[in-house]
């Protein structure tokens, strides 16, 4: 049966014309877009399987995210939403770097070993950003998804968390929402209209907002938001698409960088946000007087949401346990912050949202967020029936009735399946509403340590290991011995180096207590890295 069912999947169009291997990374493949479209088609067929196997709907969507426009990628959604398997992450790998030969043994080795009944129909749910190569990488993964006769539905220029949002709700039937971008548009704009109506005396709070949507996916969908919500959020759009992907804009540019995007006025105090090009990350930022550019990232923004969630936990009487899970990156100034203020328990766990969404499933509430502003909050079923029911009681005073109900409510303006830049963005200014703060108020919670990152290139980015969530280089051995040493001399020094899943470098990050000194220990430590891990190219500093 299954040799005979993979025969139609033969096309020579979609042969492997390059030898480059080619690893599923952080979030997916991602490289030059030129060389990707065996990898797609391929991707095609495995998505079929992959939905055979779950007996559900799979996700598949064209993107590089945060990546220039000569990149691009794709990343494979499991059922609920939630990144792919990563067992199914090495299986694809595997897929993707077999010769042309070898495809039907290896698609019938993963059939047989996977215990996939290929009578089983398929559902494959795609999507694409608006690269340029975006539209072929599509046509080759639709290829794939027909050669083996899967069903396809196709969204069409979408950002990747509306991906996600669609896949779950098609395999809960709709329980989660209406499965199309109509229907997540409504669900998000509705709820959030809704609290906004019940909250009076907002104080510092404006409702006008500064957006750079990088110039990607994610401005046609807030240019939908700005219809939904009208007159209830005011959102200045910049780079809407006109100019040249994630350059010199967006989420990644501005946290990295620590700066304004381009385009985006200066004005004095006003509240800036930063998305990445396929919307699944948030900053936001603002200059002073002084025309200090002012840095509020995904850790500012897990602490305002878990602080948010404590209070109405609290205050409603509800017993669960809130969570907080954070990555390598997290300024120490946040986690002091969570762990001594907030009291909020709080893990670290390797790059990638994949990780901290599965460490958050360990908490009733789990808030997790990247320092880079990827993030969501996930809510067990269990806390979420506590909570509907808790909101029926007839017994609760006034003050617990409207956190429970305010509790209740904000699960839906949530998009629970992956971080989503829009969905977050409404989730902050949801609380900053709430509580009549603008962005200086915001900031004041805690200090962060000054903070700088670095990309060292070096020949082969797999010979540095770590262990200890990412905080401990292993390989080359004595580099980490020599990262030490260089930290010890900073008062709250702290750095790490860890190959990124994403580009073809090198990361550094390095933070301490003085701000003169940060650039310094940024520097030592890339230079340490270039010298005893082969880096190519010019040896980086920062003045
Ligand atoms: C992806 C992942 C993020 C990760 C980022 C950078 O984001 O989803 O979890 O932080 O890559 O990863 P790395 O440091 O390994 O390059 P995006 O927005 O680029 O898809």
């Amino acid at each position: 049966m299954e040799s005979n069912y993979f025969q139609n999947i033969v096309n020579v169009e979609y042969n492997r014309k390059n030898d480059k291997y080619i690893e599923y990374g952080t979030a997916g493949f991602r490289t030059k877009s030129d060389i990707l479209e065996h990898v797609l088609y391929r991707m095609g067929l495995l998505a079929v399987l992959r939905s055979k196997a779950k007996r559900a709907a799979i996700g598949l969507m064209i993107t590089a995210s945060h990546n220039l426009e000569p990149d691009n990628g794709i990343k494979l959604v499991d059922p609920a939403g939630e990144m792919l398997e990563a067992s199914w992450e090495t299986i694809a790998t595997i897929l993707a770097n077999v010769q042309d030969n070898d495809l039907i043994s290896m698609l019938t080795h993963i059939s047989t070993k996977e215990n996939i009944d290929l009578s089983a129909p398929a559902m494959v749910i795609t999507g694409r950003d608006t690269r340029k190569s975006s539209p072929v990488l599509l046509n080759a993964a639709l290829a794939g998804i027909r050669a083996l006769n899967g069903n396809i539905t196709d969204l069409g220029l979408v950002t990747t968390p509306q991906l996600h949002y669609v896949v779950v709700c098609t395999n809960t039937s709709g329980a989660y929402g209406d499965p199309t971008l109509q229907g997540y548009y409504s669900k998000l704009a509705t709820v959030f209209k809704s609290i906004r109506g019940t909250e009076k005396n907002n104080k510092k709070y404006t409702s006008v907002l500064q957006l750079d949507a990088a110039n990607g996916v994610g401005a046609i969908a807030v240019k939908e938001f700005q219809r939904y919500l009208k007159g209830a959020l005011d959102i200045n759009l910049f780079n809407d698409g006109s100019g040249d992907l994630n350059h010199m804009c967006g989420a990644d540019y501005v946290k990295v960088q620590q700066t304004m995007p381009l385009n985006i006025p200066s004005e004095t105090n006003v509240r800036c946000v930063s998305i990445d090009g396929d919307a699944d990350r948030v900053v936001y930022f603002y200059v002073d007087e002084d025309n200090k550019f002012h840095l509020l990232d995904g850790d500012r923004i897990a602490t305002l949401v878990a602080a948010y969630f404590k209070e109405l936990l609290t205050t409603s009487g509800i017993s669960l346990q809130l969570g907080l899970v954070q990555t390598a990156y997290a300024n120490g100034g946040s986690t002091d912050y969570i762990s001594n203020v907030l009291e909020v328990p709080v893990a670290c766990v390797p790059t990638g949202v994949k990780h901290l969404h599965k460490k958050a499933l360990e908490f009733d509430i789990g808030v997790y967020f990247e320092a880079n502003g990827h993030g969501t909050v996930i809510f067990k079923d269990t806390a979420k029936e506590i909570i509907k029911n808790h909101a029926k009681n007839e017994n609760l005073s006034e003050a617990q009735k409207a956190a429970t109900t305010k509790l209740r409510d904000v699960i839906d303006l949530i998009n629970e399946t992956v971080g989503d830049a829009l969905s977050d963005m409404l989730l902050v200014e949801t609380i900053l509403h709430a509580k009549g703060w603008d962005i200086i108020e915001w900031e004041k919670s805690y200090n962060d340590l000054p903070n700088k990152q670095l990309k060292v290139s070096v020949k082969d980015r797999n010979i540095i290991t770590t262990k200890n969530a990412e905080r401990y280089c292993l390989t080359p051995v004595g580099l980490q011995e020599e990262i030490d040493k260089t930290v010890s001399k900073y008062s709250r020094g702290r750095s790490f180096v860890r190959p990124s899943g994403t580009e073809d470098i090198v990361r550094v990050y390095a933070e301490c207590e003085n701000s003169s000194d940060v650039c310094k220990l940024a520097t030592e430590v890339a230079s340490l890295m270039y010298r005893l891990a082969g880096g190519v190219g010019p040896e980086p500093s920062l003045s």
